[in-house]
């Protein structure tokens, strides 16, 4: 195996294709299992309709589809080319995907709704983009196909991921080959990722978790992966037990959707369970060890940062904590505030054409998460609390400064404050606080419209006015 970040994604994904093209990759319900050689065919004929398109290494392709076996395709076929794929969730609105196009100006772009793509296109503007669906690598296409695949530096860059980061608007992380590898490698060889493993994952493919670690650690480590196109508690019961599967990961709200459907006993067969993007209690944590015997292995990671910190495979898996640092990866704690700083192969680049976010995130090096940290006497990290104005619902980030700005453009509104609140399913609940006359059901048919559902309000409080100090 080559070293920790060197290399590129699909240079190791095509030299374990071509070690064994029988050995099963990807199954969707639609198309059943795809095998290694039929990966490595259709994801060469997608890069040759790519190419065919117009489309050249470092041209950004945004991509915004559910889970399928067509939509990998697509994806490694655009990787293998050396498109930039800047992901983009199925839920935004129109608003949400305007800012993303306006900011990555994409060349083209894949979509499984035909709405997003007029969305899209309208956001280009003069600008030419090709529009793509699902199709692009279907089984009967004989697009023309490059013979230059698979050439990118572990340096050049793989993702465009928004992400509003610790401050403002959200801007484009930058992640490379190398820093996508490196965390693949990284998470395998924590957790005894093997190509005898069997991922179920029910995951969204534009974050992350779904992507850099279900995906990419699957294909990195030569193993297979059981999509779902979403998440529901018993169809993934229903996975684990008909594929035989070993592999879980979730966010914490996933588990507790588990628990609430009673299906937990349904992980008892799984060799290891892992939970992230968001907090796990301690008294989920035990509940799940309690009902089906497994210790989750909680770990830590971040757009900008892929994965940090993890607990053991074979040591104590602590409850809490987030555990220790990965292979590779340095963490530190900012001497004053307690800030946790991160560096290593996985740590991004930077910000996409944002000089200033840029200066204002790394300091010799370090990258500062905007999350807040303690370690034990052991070396176990736990995170104590953000810097950064962030609520996060089901394991997805809200920005309460977005969802502010766009309710007080409501009619009625005189201000607004938006803030979390410890919720049992979510983690965080988004509330807002609302001063003006205002109709509910017209403030939220404003938000309706113009935040994903998941950023929206689960309450609205109206009050008579908004506490404000001198600032
Ligand atoms: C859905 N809803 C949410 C929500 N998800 N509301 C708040 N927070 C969320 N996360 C809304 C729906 O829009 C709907 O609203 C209602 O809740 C019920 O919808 P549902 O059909 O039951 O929801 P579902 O589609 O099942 O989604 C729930 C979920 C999903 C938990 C499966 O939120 C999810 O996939 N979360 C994972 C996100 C993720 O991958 N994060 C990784 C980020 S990467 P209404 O009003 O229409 O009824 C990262 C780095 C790292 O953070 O460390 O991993
Ligand atoms: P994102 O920008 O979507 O990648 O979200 C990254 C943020 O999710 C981190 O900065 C943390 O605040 C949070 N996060 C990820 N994993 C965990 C975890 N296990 N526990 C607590 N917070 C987490």
């Amino acid at each position: 195996m080559e070293g920790l970040g060197t290399g590129s994604l699909t240079r190791r994904w095509s030299s374990l294709w071509a070690a064994d093209g029988t050995r099963p990759v990807v199954f969707d319900d639609e198309g059943g299992w795809l095998s290694a050689a039929e990966l490595e065919d259709r994801s060469r004929r997608a890069a040759g309709r790519l190419a065919a398109a117009g489309l050249t290494a470092g041209d950004r392709f945004l991509v915004s589809c559910e889970p399928s076996a067509d939509l990998v395709v697509a994806y490694v076929g655009a990787l293998r080319l050396g498109l930039v794929v800047v992901p983009v969730n199925t839920a935004y609105r129109e608003r949400e995907v305007a800012h993303v196009v306006g900011d990555a100006r994409p060349a083209a772009a894949l979509v499984d709704l035909g709405g997003r793509g007029t969305w899209i296109r309208t956001a280009s503007g003069e600008r030419p983009i090709s529009i793509f669906g699902l199709d692009l690598a279907g089984a009967g296409d004989r697009g023309s196909v490059p013979t230059e695949l698979d050439a990118s530096a572990a340096t050049d860059p793989a993702l465009l991921l928004y992400t509003s980061g610790t401050t403002g608007a959200p801007k484009g992380a930058l992640l490379s080959h190398g820093n996508l590898l490196a965390s693949a490698d990284a998470v395998a060889m924590a957790w005894r990722w093997t190509a005898e493993d069997r991922l179920v994952c029910a995951l969204p493919l534009f974050h992350l978790h779904g992507l850099g670690v279900g995906l990419h650690g699957t294909l990195s480590a030569g193993a297979p992966v059981v999509l779902r196109r979403s998440f529901d508690a018993a169809d993934v019961a229903r996975s684990i037990r008909d594929h035989r599967a070993s592999l879980f990961f979730g966010v914490p709200t996933m588990y507790v959707r588990l628990a609430d459907a009673r299906q937990l006993d349904a992980l008892r067969p799984l060799r290891l369970c892992v939970s992230g993007s968001a907090p796990l209690s301690v008294d989920l944590h035990h509940e799940v060890a309690d009902a089906a015997g497994q210790r989750i292995i909680e770990r830590y990671g971040m757009t900008e940062t892929v994965m940090n910190v993890s607990n053991p495979y074979d040591g104590e898996r602590r409850a809490g904590t987030v555990g220790l640092p990965l292979p590779g990866v340095h963490v530190r704690l900012d001497e004053g505030t307690d800030e946790i700083l991160l560096r290593g192969p996985n740590v991004f680049g930077g910000y996409w054409e944002r000089p200033e976010a840029n200066a204002e995130a790394f300091t010799d090096g370090w990258f500062a998460s905007g999350d807040v940290g303690a370690f034990d006497d052991d070396g176990y990290l736990t995170i104590v609390g953000r810097r950064k104005d962030l609520i996060i619902s089901g394991g997805y980030n809200v920005y309460p400064r977005e969802v502010e700005d766009v309710l007080r453009g409501a009619h009625g509104v005189i201000d607004v404050a938006v803030i979390g609140v410890a919720d049992p399913h979510w983690g965080e609940a988004v509330v807002a606080f609302v001063e003006g006359d205002v109709d509910s059901t017209a403030l939220l048919a404003h938000g309706a419209e113009r935040l994903a559902p998941y950023k929206r309000p689960k309450r609205v409080h109206q009050v008579e006015a908004l506490p404000r100090n001198a600032l």
